[in-house]
């Protein structure tokens, strides 16, 4: 099965996990995980960790993902 969902699905998928703490309109770190656990289980094999993602995507160092962050994880696994 392929990991690539539509624009749709993953603004769905962002509002659905932005949703569980804090505000609802940020993915924090917990958040991220989860999303990626649940929706991604194969991303963060490998080399990848969370931290590094999770710094990768927060341009601002807010400590939050907005989704405009979060258009840089919908390209890496679009590619
Ligand atoms: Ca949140
Ligand atoms: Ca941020």
């Amino acid at each position: 099965m392929s990991a690539k969902k539509s624009p749709e699905e993953l603004k769905g998928i962002f509002e659905k996990y932005a949703a569980k703490e804090g505000d609802p309109d940020q993915l924090s770190k917990d958040e991220l995980r989860l999303l990626i656990q649940t929706e991604f289980p194969n991303l963060l094999k490998g080399s990848s960790n969370l931290d590094d993602l999770f710094r990768e995507l927060d341009k601002n160092g807010d400590g939050e993902v907005s989704f405009e962050e979060f258009q840089v994880f919908v390209k890496k696994i679009s590619q």
